[in-house]
């Protein structure tokens, strides 16, 4: 068994590769920082784009919602004059609508998502980090406390920021079977994700960090970072803003109390020592994913470095 912790856009690629590879008992554990009330729906980009990416639906172009989707519900409500900063498609919509009446009906995100993702006839068990509402919050250096789509979306960046912060994390509770995934798996992945907004948020579930400390599992992940240069997403300037170098060394850092082993780019061969002196084995390869051959290539060394390939 594997389970993967994983954001959205860049850790679909991998998370694809590995899907494609026939592999079938894993369990993706997706960020809930990004979820936003917005007009009335519950919408989770993380969870979706996972969604999305395993089902075949993903706008790749894009790296969110879903491909050749339409765009007339946003046309119509802005005639109502709601917000319509954040693009959400017509056929993504469904998804939205359907997932904030089952949670009115009183089931948890958990169970909501195990509905979508098997009437998309996905394999993979799709885990939400913590049935509560978490906020990945950007405080800004002008004073203002964002939502991280505000931050990212509506204002697109412009922001320097001051802090970002994990609102409501500390008190919730993993959703179930997300502790119990991460204790019983031979193999866990961390995907190559934004440490400050993808995988951060699910290691500031208490619980959660502390099943990764005490796991069995051999815990690797992939580097997000090529040089000084996120694969995608606001990691550079949200690291920046936290006075952390945009560097492959600072996210060895911040998971080096239970990573095993760090998947890195050539680029980086000179990080080398420095990743074994925090404790951890550097694993030198090509981890830029342009095409479907080099996501189940990268995929595939990774299984076989859990020695699940056979
Ligand atoms: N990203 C954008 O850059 N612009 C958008 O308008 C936008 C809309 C959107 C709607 C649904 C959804 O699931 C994701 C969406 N995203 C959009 C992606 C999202 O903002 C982020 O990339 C993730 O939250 C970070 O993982």
């Amino acid at each position: 068994m594997i389970t993967a912790l994983s954001g959205g856009t860049g850790s679909v690629k991998l998370l694809r590769g590995l899907y494609k590879l026939g592999i079938n008992d894993v369990t993706v554990i997706a960020n809930v920082g990004d979820n936003i009330w917005f007009e009335g729906l519950y919408i989770c980009p993380d969870i979706d784009t996972v969604m999305y990416a395993l089902a075949g639906l993903l706008d790749e172009k894009k790296g969110w919602g879903i491909r050749n989707d339409t765009f007339h519900f946003l046309e119509q409500i802005a005639k109502y004059g709601c917000e319509t900063w954040f693009n959400i498609g017509d056929k993504d919509l469904a998804t939205h609508v359907v997932r904030t009446a089952m949670l009115k009906s009183g089931l948890p995100l958990s169970i909501i998502t195990e509905k979508l993702r098997l009437k998309l006839g996905i394999r993979w068990r799709i885990l939400p980090a913590s049935d509560y509402h978490i906020e990945t919050r950007i405080l800004t250096q002008s004073g203002e406390d964002l939502h991280l789509q505000e931050f990212w979306v509506k204002r697109k960046a412009i922001d320097e920021v001051k802090d970002v912060i994990y609102r409501g994390a500390n008190n919730a509770k993993p959703a179930q079977g997300v502790v119990e995934s991460i204790m019983n798996s031979k193999g866990l992945i961390i995907c190559p994700a934004n440490p400050v907004t993808s995988i951060s948020p699910i290691l500031a579930i208490p619980t959660i960090k502390e099943a990764l400390k005490m796991t069995s599992a051999k815990v690797v992940c992939v580097s997000p970072i090529s040089g000084s240069a996120p694969f995608s997403g606001p990691a550079g300037k949200l690291m920046s803003g936290l006075g952390l170098k945009v560097s492959s060394i600072t996210v060895a850092k911040l998971y080096s109390e239970f990573l095993d082993v760090f998947f890195i780019d050539k680029v980086d061969a000179n990080l080398k020592d420095e990743i074994e002196r925090l404790g951890i084995k550097p694993f030198i390869t090509d981890i830029v994913m342009r095409n479907e051959e080099d996501e189940e290539k990268l995929a595939l060394e990774i299984l076989k470095c859990l020695g699940e390939d056979e």
